[in-house]
Parts: C-alpha cells; sequence; structure tokens
C-alpha cells in the first residue's frame, strides 16, 4: 500500500475524520491504492476505463457498459437496515442488530479489494448551502471505476464537500466493496452479497454487486434510506422516492411546484420528465426537478420546500422513446456524457438500442450484442425472442443535461411545493385523479399506495402489491412512526400542499384499451389539482376524495371517448369496499400507527357505505 497520509495530503483533502475513515476501510478491504476523486478527474476516468475495456464507446461523449449477468437490479431480500434500537424494526426494513452486521460486513470486506484501487468519493446529496446540507455530505469508498463514473454523474463530488463541514464528524461513511462477482452465489441458499445501512450510525456497507441500484451509495442508500431516518431522527425533513416537477403559467406568471411518489413501472421518470401537450404549451412550461429522490422541509414561511438531493438521473431505458419521454431521449444525446447499462450494443457502429426505443430492433444484425455481450446474429432458434437489453437496463446523465431541467433546480432555498401526489398502476377503480384535501386522509393515501400485483400468478385479483409512499424497498424505521413523522412535519406547514391520487392506468374492462392517453396529457390533470388548491374550480366530492367535474378539466386539443372520460372521472363503490377491506389488513400490520390515520381509514370506509 502506497503511503495513505501522502496521498490524501496530495489530494487536498483536509478533514481528520474523512482521513481516519479512509485510512480504517484501507486497511480492511486491503486495497493496493487509494485515488481521491473529483469530478474534474471525469474525463482522466472515462479514458481509463475505455483503455481497460470497462466501459465502451456508444457514439460522441456516450458510453456504454456492461455488468455482470447476475447482478443487473437492486436486490431487496439482501438488503437490510440495521441499528442499535431494536425498537427501529418495522415491517419493511428488514431490520437487524448493527453489533451483528457490521462484524459480518467486515469480515466480507476484509482483503476483499486486494490488487484494487480504492476510490474515495467525497459528495453531496443537495446542492451546497442547501438548509438540509447538514445531512447530504457524504464520503463513498469504492473499488470500482465504473461506480466511480456513475457517482460523478449522479451526485456532486469534490472533495470542497468535506473538508469545511460545519461539524467534521458528521458525513455519511458509505463503503462499497465489489467482491468476486462470478462467486457470490447470487439468489441462492448461499447468497454472499450485503447491503447494510448502519442507519444511527450513518454507515452504508455494500458488498457484492456493482450495479448503481446497490453501488451508487449516495443515491439508493444514502438518498433514501439514510436520508428517511436522518429526516426523523432530526425530526426536521422528509427524504422520500418521488418526483419533483414545476409548471408555470405563462399567462399568469403563477408556478406551481408538485412531488409525488409512484411504485416502480408506475410512469414516475416520464411524469417528472413530461412536456406540457401540444395544444397547452403555448400557455404551460413544465421545468424537471428530480426523478426520483425529494427531501422536504418546512420552511421559515410555513410552506414545505423542496429538493432533488441528486445531480443526476439513473433511468430505466427499457420503453422511453419519443412519445413516452422525449425529454429523456434528448439528455441522452452525443457528448452528453450519459452512460448506457446492460442495453444491446452494437459493437461495429458504437450504437445502443432497448426494448421499446423503436417498435422493432434494427433489422441489420450485423455487430449487435445482446446485453449479455452475445451476438445477437448467432442467436439459435430457441432464443430469437430473447430481448436484446436487460428490462432494467438504465442511462446515467447529468440534471444539467435535461433540456427542461428547472433553472434554480441547483438553488440552495429549495422550492415550495404545492402538491403531493400518489399514484400506482392500476386497472380498475382508481378514477384520473382524486384530490385530498385533510392531511391525515393524504397521508393514509400514501401508506395505501399500491401498484397491481401480477394478478394470475398471485391469485390475488384486484389486490395491490402495497408500496407506501413508493418508499416499501426504502423504509428505514418503523411505518408507525413514519406515518407519525409525516403527519408532524406537514402538520407543522401553516400553508399546507394539496394531497391527490392519480392513475394514468385504468383500463377498459372487456377490451382492454387504456382509458386515458396518458405521457404528456397527464398534465391536465395536475392543472386541475392547482385550480382546485386556489379554488378557482370546486370540484365534485365523492367518498375517496374530490373528483374534477368534467368540464373543470382542460381538455383542449385531446380526442378523448366521452364514455371513457365518465369512467375516469366515476367511483366504484364496490371496488372500493373490497379495497378497504385489503388496505384494513395492509395497516393492521404496523405498528403504533397514529390514530388520525385510522380515523382516516374509518371516515373513508363510512364515506362508501360500510
Ligand atoms: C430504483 C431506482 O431502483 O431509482 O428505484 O433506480
Ligand atoms: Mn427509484
Amino acid at each position: 500500500m502506497a503511503d495513505v497520509a501522502a496521498i490524501l495530503e496530495a489530494a487536498n483533502l483536509k478533514n481528520d475524520h474523512v482521513r481516519d475513515y479512509v485510512r480504517y476501510w484501507a486497511g480492511i478491504t486491503g486495497a493496493a491504492n487509494i485515488e481521491v476523486v473529483s469530478a474534474d478527474d471525469d474525463a482522466r476516468l472515462l479514458k481509463e476505463a475505455l483503455e481497460a475495456g470497462e466501459i465502451f464507446p456508444a457514439g460522441d461523449g456516450l458510453y456504454y457498459s456492461r455488468s455482470y449477468y447476475k447482478d443487473t437490479a437492486r436486490t431487496e431480500e439482501r438488503t437490510i437496515v440495521a441499528t442499535n434500537d431494536p425498537a427501529d424494526k418495522g415491517v419493511y426494513n428488514n431490520w437487524r442488530p448493527a453489533s451483528e452486521m457490521k462484524p459480518k460486513l467486515t469480515e466480507l470486506m476484509t482483503g476483499a479489494s486486494a490488487g484494487k484501487t480504492m476510490y474515495v468519493i467525497p459528495y453531496l446529496m443537495s446542492p451546497p448551502k442547501s438548509p438540509l446540507e447538514a445531512w447530504a455530505a457524504g464520503v463513498q469508498l469504492t473499488d470500482n471505476r465504473s461506480v466511480v463514473l456513475q457517482m460523478i454523474r449522479m451526485a456532486r463530488v469534490s472533495v470542497e464537500f468535506i473538508n469545511n463541514l460545519q461539524d467534521p464528524a458528521s458525513f455519511v461513511r458509505a463503503v462499497h466493496v465489489t467482491g468476486d462477482l462470478e462467486n457470490l452465489g447470487q439468489g441462492t441458499q448461499d447468497d454472499k452479497r450485503y447491503f447494510v445501512t448502519v442507519a444511527d450510525e450513518r454507515t452504508i456497507l455494500h458488498f457484492g454487486s456493482s450495479y448503481g441500484g446497490n453501488a451508487l451509495l449516495g443515491k439508493i442508500a444514502h438518498g433514501l434510506r439514510q436520508a428517511a431516518y436522518d429526516g426523523w431522527a432530526s425530526g426536521k425533513f422528509l427524504g422520500e422516492q418521488f418526483m419533483l416537477l414545476g409548471i408555470t403559467d405563462k399567462v399568469t406568471g403563477k408556478k406551481w411546484h408538485i412531488a409525488g411518489g409512484f411504485p416502480s413501472a408506475s410512469g414516475k421518470t416520464n411524469l417528472a420528465m413530461t412536456l406540457a401537450p401540444d395544444a397547452l404549451g403555448d400557455r404551460y412550461y413544465v421545468e424537471f426537478y428530480g426523478d426520483d429522490i425529494a427531501w422536504m422541509w418546512v420552511g421559515a414561511d410555513g410552506r414545505l420546500y423542496g429538493m432533488n438531493p441528486e445531480n443526476g438521473v439513473f433511468g430505466v431505458a427499457k420503453d422511453t422513446n419519443e412519445k413516452t419521454n422525449p425529454t429523456a431521449l434528448d439528455s441522452i444525446v452525443p457528448r452528453t456524457g450519459a452512460i448506457f447499462t446492460n442495453v444491446a450494443y452494437n459493437e461495429k457502429t458504437q450504437e445502443v438500442w432497448f426494448e421499446g426505443r423503436t417498435p422493432e430492433p434494427p433489422a441489420d444484425l450485423d455487430g449487435w450484442l445482446d446485453w449479455k455481450g452475445k451476438p445477437i446474429a448467432e442467436r439459435s432458434p430457441a432464443e430469437a425472442k430473447d430481448p436484446w437489453s436487460h428490462p432494467n437496463a438504465r442511462f446515467t446523465t447529468t440534471l444539467a443535461n435535461v433540456p427542461n431541467i428547472a433553472s434554480d433546480y441547483n438553488e440552495p432555498v429549495g422550492v415550495p411545493i404545492d402538491g403531493i401526489i400518489f399514484g400506482g398502476r392500476t386497472r380498475d377503480r382508481e378514477p384520473l385523479i382524486r384530490a385530498i384535501r385533510d392531511v391525515a386522509e393524504g397521508v393514509y393515501d400514501g401508506l395505501t399506495l399500491g401498484a397491481e400485483a401480477t394478478f394470475a400468478a398471485d391469485g390475488l385479483d384486484g389486490q395491490l402489491r402495497y408500496d407506501p409512499m413508493s418508499m416499501r424497498p426504502f423504509m428505514s424505521y418503523p411505518e408507525g412512526a413514519y406515518a407519525a413523522h409525516w403527519l408532524k412535519i406537514i402538520g407543522e406547514c401553516t400553508a399546507k400542499p394539496i394531497f391527490a391520487h392519480v392513475n394514468w392506468f385504468q383500463r377498459d374492462a372487456s377490451d382492454g384499451h387504456f382509458l386515458w392517453p396518458g405521457y404528456r396529457e397527464n398534465l391536465r390533470a395536475l392543472l386541475w389539482l392547482m385550480q382546485l388548491r386556489e379554488g378557482s374550480v370546486t370540484g365534485v366530492p365523492s367518498p375517496v376524495g374530490i373528483l374534477p367535474a368534467k368540464d373543470e378539466l382542460n381538455l383542449e386539443g385531446l380526442d378523448i371517448d366521452p364514455a371513457d372520460l365518465d369512467r375516469l372521472l366515476t367511483i366504484d363503490v364496490d371496488r372500493w369496499k373490497q379495497e378497504v377491506g385489503f388496505r384494513q389488513a395492509h395497516l393492521e400490520q404496523f405498528a403504533n400507527l397514529p390514530a388520525e390515520i385510522w380515523e382516516a381509514h374509518r371516515r373513508v370506509a363510512e364515506a362508501l357505505g360500510d
């Protein structure tokens, strides 16, 4: 091992607590070398990674990487929140004692980076000088250069962020060791991977993956699990898997901000990056803040404020195209520095392709490799229908590349949040939008958020896979306390955001067609919500919230079957009664759920006539 003190000195890393932390883990992992990185090192690291064959060119200033074929997604059953207090155990956080997990991870990491470079990535999960900056600083250690390249895109990376901390000992210690991917027994009885957040020690220990969702610790473990825990422990903020967008009415000059949680495959990234529908484009301008994480706090003026702690987008590639998300396509064009992972790659033309990018894959198979690196042209007849890219293939690009990134996305003050929406893919029951003014009912709605389970397979017809606030994989403390913390934070706001539940996915029961066209048209529902909040429309009460009156929705330029519209704006009371029964069982799992939440549940049940 080189002289650690000399390396850290040369890298201008001045924080003694960070130095001790780096030295400690360098000793355990046995790394051969240490390198402190900043965003300025990107070009050099790209060159080194290209030369080493870790990434490939995918056009001018675009890159392609392939992860090990058994290492392509987050692994919830191997993901653990550990603390020193057994009372922190919840239903979804996979709680284990810190005293058990720390030695286990230390053992797994011992010597596991031998011969490799350990990169030191000082990062900030907030715009500099944010009121939440004290919870935003971290230092990721990783033995994987591709992870460094992705972290540089996804977080603000510079040694400056940890040299001048108010409390120099207070930063998230985030250790990532890739491990011997070919011998980790992924998905077997002998699985060696562990992804642990020791939340009350602000320490993250992830072993056994180089896939972004397990390895970009600023995003996935710090930005959500650790932040949710810190927000609760400090009583100061909420850290949620939420998108965040802004809508400007160019005629009145008003600007609204909406944050919201959506379980996976419910269109969160597409909504976050949406544009106004063509017919409304002259009047409304939509700005992008974030597609995955929002941290929210109460501002001095009594409004709820929010910001995206990330610096980039780690988006699912599949089905991204001109219709679903033109903004995303524009943010991964040549010279953006975007990195594609596990898509199909043409080694001759350096193009990439993924399912849904175009209706059909490229006709000329010459040079095309599937996500495992196998030539498509050499596929056997049995493999002919296999996807070219992995369903969880990703693109990584910085926020600054997104054409409609909000001009104030980097401002420390954040933005006032006017609306909080929840929306899970649901084929029936959920109308286009229902607004909820009562805070407890809004939080109750978030706690009972879910998306359709795989109906046939699970035999759970009509039952959702519940995903409270879209935080199921990121819950770090018990759900009852989580609900109480939400009630506390929103309760402290003197000007409260309005809540709403949206659903773009209702289908006709007989032929299965979607009743609502979705995508850019979704803005119409959000505009109605903002008008309701401001009192320029009144809506129609229903047992589960306020629905738009038909003439209140701005349908200019939209061709929609009136019968479909009727169904989108009505409630199926019988299906809702069934849902209330499912919800009862879902909520009963949670210890110490605040009485206000149970009261909200009873109010909804009573209104439905139970
Ligand atoms: C996720 C992600 O897995 O945002 O939720 O990547
Ligand atoms: Mn996510």
